[in-house]
């Protein structure tokens, strides 16, 4: 017997009026940005799965070598009799911690939360299929509004990985960490995975790849604007840039105007002028410390119990208690 049901906290009507209000913030303020939540339309997910297989974006690769390695001593760490994937994406990982927790005989139920609904029925649904005595229960969400919904016996193990949390700016990144340790009871787990602070080349070419797999998904956002808001973007006038900003030790991925540009959005009643040269920073991706990392986990109310990093020590996997 397999067990599936989905919870939609967000309907279509209500992305795009969440997308209609960041562009007209985001692209009528002096230095323009947009939050990169948006670049995950089904093709923008598509792009992403092939990112993770590029020979320069190394995060996923060693993040599974991290997992395949201590995802059973997490399963007896945790005991966990719940897990919550939040932005669940790609079930590879998932599987790994599914398996082990399963293997360690707690587990129960399987919660993961995502923003796109076609992306996570079809995970959902193959998990459950998989594991014919787990309560899969999808939450179709935005990880930063609906977390206060998680549903689950305790104790629950809330695993954000890929790192993600990267993406948030740091207020936003705090805010984000007080409010799953204000879900969790104490004694339930995060499981955290922090793509960390290494030499700038890797880190620009990583975010700017040879084929330009990444270049397309990053002007896939331009896309997404002009199907839902109906834009006139034109994607090819702008140029994908990857920038390393050492001073905030962050990625910034910008899309510069390749020349002076009008681009009508009539589902957000504005127009946007851009000069040559000037660009739309389209995501920040954090890299960090281990320091850094245990502070700010600390700060939020977590004890980071345990850290471990892949071989050649590229990306963190924090296990931590509420
Ligand atoms: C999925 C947010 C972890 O920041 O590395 C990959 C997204 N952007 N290439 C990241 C991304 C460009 C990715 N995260």
């Amino acid at each position: 017997m397999s067990d599936m049901d989905l919870d939609v906290h967000r309907s279509g009507t209500d992305i795009t009026e969440a997308l209609r209000a960041d562009v007209r913030e985001g692209l009528r303020a002096k230095r323009k940005w947009l939050p990169a939540k948006w670049f995950y339309d089904a093709r923008g997910s598509a792009l992403f799965e092939r990112i993770t297989e590029l020979p320069e974006y190394y995060p996923t690769r060693a993040e599974r070598e991290i997992l395949r390695g201590h995802a059973a001593g997490i399963a007896d760490i945790t005991a966990a009799h719940t897990l919550v994937e939040l932005g669940s994406g790609s079930s590879e990982k998932t599987r790994l911690l599914l398996d082990a927790l399963g293997a360690h005989g707690t587990l129960r139920t399987f919660v993961p939360l995502d923003v796109s609904e076609s992306a996570l029925a079809e995970a959902a649904r193959a998990i459950a299929k998989e594991h014919p005595a787990l309560a899969v229960h999808g939450v179709v969400g935005d990880f930063t509004e609906h977390l206060d919904l998680l549903p689950g016996e305790r104790p629950r193990l809330v695993a954000f990985l890929g790192g993600t949390i990267g993406n948030f700016l740091p207020l936003d990144r705090a805010k984000f960490l007080r409010s799953v340790r204000e879900v969790l009871d104490p004694g339930e787990w995060l499981l955290l995975g922090t793509d960390l602070v290494k030499e700038r080349e890797t880190l620009e070419r990583a975010y700017d790849d040879r084929e330009g797999v990444t270049a397309e998904f990053n002007r896939n956002v331009l896309a997404v604007i002009n199907e839902r808001l109906g834009a006139d973007f034109d994607p090819g006038a702008f140029e994908h840039v990857s920038y390393w900003d050492a001073g905030n030790e962050w990625i910034e991925m910008r899309l510069r105007a390749r020349k002076p540009m009008k681009v009508r959005v009539p589902g957000a009643g504005i127009e946007v002028e851009f000069a040559e040269g000037e660009y739309i920073r389209t995501e920040i991706s954090v890299k960090f410390r281990q320091e850094g990392v245990r502070a700010e986990l600390a700060e939020a109310g977590f004890r980071l119990d345990r850290w471990w990093t892949d071989e050649e020590g590229r990306f963190g996997v924090s296990l931590s208690c509420a």
